[in-house]
């Protein structure tokens, strides 16, 4: 039976939820003969699980004797919803196939669906699964915010000429995408200065802007759409305001993105200039960088990453390269830090 292709299938139901901070779970159901008679994925935070909203869609008794396909470890605990275990065994689910294991400590559904006398073959597609949960994953067992990084770059690694002039370097379909790569994540983060070089209007539900002096004008087009907080060293009454420590002259990114999982906002993404996306690559746990085509000059241009000095080239932060796409003429590499960095 060709498991992989329904866990892949799994997975794009999954990534239609907009689950968080639940993780994103599809689902999909065979009967005893290995006919696909229903599927199902996770919506909403609240909502029916992915195996729950699949079987509730057959009538019982067709599914008697079926496989039950899911990407992450059915749950076995009662949170807002019942589990999903005692459903999949009321049903005579013979067989449970699953992507990974539930890193919820709160979940043994492996253990529960054995002992009900339920094959379970684990671990299908497991790399896929869990980088499609990986916010789910950083949040679970680190209890921190996930952080990405989007960056558009020259070939020679520059974000702006001297004189700031970037508007526009990828093209159009490369700026599609990151509308697409935005709506993955809570919220997204920028500095003072590329709201007051940009005046960026960053289409989002959640917008953080770290604006140490508060400098920028709460007129700019930033401000003017979705929930703005403003991470600021200084006192001010305006509610959108979060005073926050300095460190080494800067705002406190470790109270930042500390406090940002304090709000419950699961995952950032950090559109930002060569100074801020410096400072952040210590925290980064994901990389999207856009490379265009283009050379633009001497080193009077901005660099995308004004991290530090180095001396020797075995110094450098190191990262894994995990895809390479086309949005021509430009390509996205997606790349995740190594862990001995
Ligand atoms: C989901 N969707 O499809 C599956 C989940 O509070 P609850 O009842 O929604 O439970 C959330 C936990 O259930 C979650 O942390 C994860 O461990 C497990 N499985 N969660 O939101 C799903 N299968
Ligand atoms: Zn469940």
């Amino acid at each position: 039976m060709d498991y992989e292709h329904y866990m892949k299938k799994c997975i794009e139901l999954a990534r239609n939820g907009k689950t968080s901070p639940n993780p994103m779970v599809g689902c999909v159901v065979l009967d005893k003969d290995g006919r696909e008679i229903s599927s199902g994925f996770h919506r909403k935070c609240g909502e029916n699980h992915a195996e729950r909203d699949a079987l509730l869609k057959i009538k019982n008794g067709e599914d008697f004797g079926g496989t039950l396909i899911v990407n992450l470890e059915p749950c076995s605990h009662w949170g807002k919803t019942p589990p999903c275990t005692d459903l999949i065994i009321e049903r005579g689910i013979k067989r449970v196939v699953i992507g990974m294991k539930d890193v919820n400590p709160k979940v043994s559904g492996i253990e529960i669906l054995k002992k009900a006398g339920i094959e379970v073959i684990d671990g299908v597609l497991k790399e896929e699964c869990e980088r499609l949960n990986e916010v789910f994953i950083k949040n679970m067992k680190e209890k921190k915010t996930f952080v990405a990084l989007k960056t558009a770059v020259t070939l020679d690694g520059k974000i702006a000429t001297a004189q700031g002039s970037s508007k526009w370097i990828t093209s159009e379909s490369a700026r599609n995408e990151v509308k697409n790569i935005r709506k993955r994540y809570d919220a997204i983060l920028t500095s003072s200065s590329t709201v007051i070089a940009d005046n960026p209007s960053m289409e989002h539900e959640i917008k953080i802007v770290l604006d140490r002096e508060l400098k920028t004008d709460f007129n700019s087009k930033i401000y003017k759409s979705g929930k703005v907080y403003v991470f600021c060293a200084k006192n001010s009454d305006d509610e959108r305001c979060i005073k926050t420590p300095v460190k080494d002259g800067k705002l406190d990114l470790e109270f930042v993105f500390s406090k940002l999982y304090e709000m419950g906002i699961m995952s950032v993404l950090v559109e930002s200039g060569g100074i801020l996306n410096g400072s952040v690559l210590k925290f980064a746990d994901k990389i999207y960088q856009f490379i265009a085509p283009k050379i633009t000059g001497d080193n009077s241009c901005k660099s995308c990453y004004d991290f530090r000095k180095i001396t020797d080239i075995n110094e450098s932060l190191k990262f894994e390269i995990a895809s390479v796409e086309n949005f021509s003429p430009d390509i996205l590499l997606t790349c995740y830090p190594i862990s001995e960095n």
